[in-house]
């Protein structure tokens, strides 16, 4: 694969509500787009970095600085056959994994569109349509969260995820189960905020039936992870403790977990979410796929990982309009049926970038050439 040029363009997108989690609260969205050209095509993919490193280390500053100073400079000095090359290529340079991911995402979607198949069938997945949830913020009080509940199940959302902290938790819960019912599949995601300390407010969730928990202890724990898993009926997920396969694995064989979350940014790529998904699989651990609040690119993105066989949860990734306003991409990334989204079938990621968009959102960008 030629690389001609390399395109990052910072992009602010303004969020149509405030999401908040235990960490913090978004309302302008800040991204990275990367586009990749060689041999007459181009390949899109975004980073998830976000501006402060409350989810994890990395910053969209950060990951620009590792994409221009190491990443950018390693693609052009090596040669390239297949997206694969780029994973390893990275290697050797610790972490930063949204920085590399993006890079390689955007070559996955180049290298489809070369072979003229969709990302999803070059990835090895089956579906012609996905499953989705809908990830609910923290809100003020809990009746907002409920009025959002609502609405969204109205859309079909096949899961609903509500995050929680300390002091709002046990109520958003219970509130949810008493106006909605048992029958709601319904999950709480903590983002880190508890310690083996909240052992009580975590046997209470307990009781309500939740699919799972979603990372209720520290960003790198696997050791309390376990022992709160034995503690609870209600499976543990880890979204910020999983960075890798090896990091899968461990938490796997210790029983930290019974569900992984799985975002290509946070792992790395493709390529690592697939030895994840393809190992969790061998071990009966089924997965998901997160999100990062995406424009259209990165949900194209999720979309396609999410047609692998092992997600058998539906993911968080929801229709681009309940986000914004002017999406980048053509079509817009919505449901189908409800709580249903399509996989296209074009050549790579299958949405096309809206550069008249894209010029409305951005505040820097800069070529890079071999
Ligand atoms: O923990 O899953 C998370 C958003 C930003 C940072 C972390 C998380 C989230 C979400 C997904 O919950 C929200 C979405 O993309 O709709
Ligand atoms: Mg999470």
């Amino acid at each position: 694969m030629k690389i001609e040029r390399i395109e990052l363009q910072q992009l602010h997108m303004p969020l149509r509500f405030r999401f908040e989690t235990s960490f913090g609260s978004t309302v302008m969205k800040d991204l990275l787009l990367v586009s990749v050209y060689g041999e007459g095509g181009v390949g899109h993919a975004e980073c998830v970095a976000m501006p402060d490193p409350y989810y994890n280390e990395e910053t969209t500053e950060t990951a620009w600085h590792m994409m221009e100073r190491f990443l950018v400079p390693k693609l052009f000095a090596n040669p390239i056959e297949t997206p694969e090359d780029v994973d390893r290529l990275f290697a050797p340079v610790r972490r930063n994994n949204m920085a590399k991911a993006v890079l390689e995402g955007a070559i996955w979607d180049l290298y489809s569109k070369q072979k003229g198949i969709s990302l999803a069938k070059a990835l090895g997945g089956e579906k012609s349509v996905i499953d989705v949830g809908i990830s609910i913020g923290i809100e003020p009080t809990v009746g907002q969260v409920l009025d959002k509940v609502e609405r969204h199940l109205g859309e079909g959302y096949k899961k609903i995820k509500v995050k929680i902290k300390p002091g709002f938790d046990v109520e958003v819960i219970r509130s949810i189960r008493e106006r909605f019912g048992d029958d709601v599949p319904l999950m709480a995601d903590a983002n880190s905020a508890y310690t083996m300390e909240h052992l009580d407010v975590m046997k209470e969730l307990d009781q309500y039936g939740l699919i799972m928990i979603e990372q209720p202890l520290a960003h790198d724990d696997i050791i309390d992870h376990a022992k709160l898993q034995k503690e609870l009926r209600t499976p543990i997920c880890l979204d910020e403790s999983i960075h890798s396969v090896e990091d899968a694995r461990k938490a796997i064989e210790l029983g930290s977990c019974k569900i992984i979350n799985i975002k290509v940014g946070r792992v790395g790529g493709l390529t690592e979410s697939k030895r994840i998904h393809d190992f969790c699989q061998a071990h009966d651990i089924p997965v998901w796929c997160g999100g990062m609040i995406e424009s259209g690119v990165g949900r194209a993105h999720n979309i396609a990982i999410t047609t692998l066989p092992n997600f058998t949860i539906p993911g968080d990734t929801a229709a681009s309009s309940r986000y914004w306003e002017e999406d980048i991409v053509e079509p817009g990334v919505e449901l189908v049926a409800p709580g249903q989204m399509a996989v296209p079938d074009r050549h790579g990621i299958g949405f096309t970038v809206n550069p008249r968009a894209v010029g409305k959102y951005v505040i820097r960008s800069v070529n890079f050439r071999p």
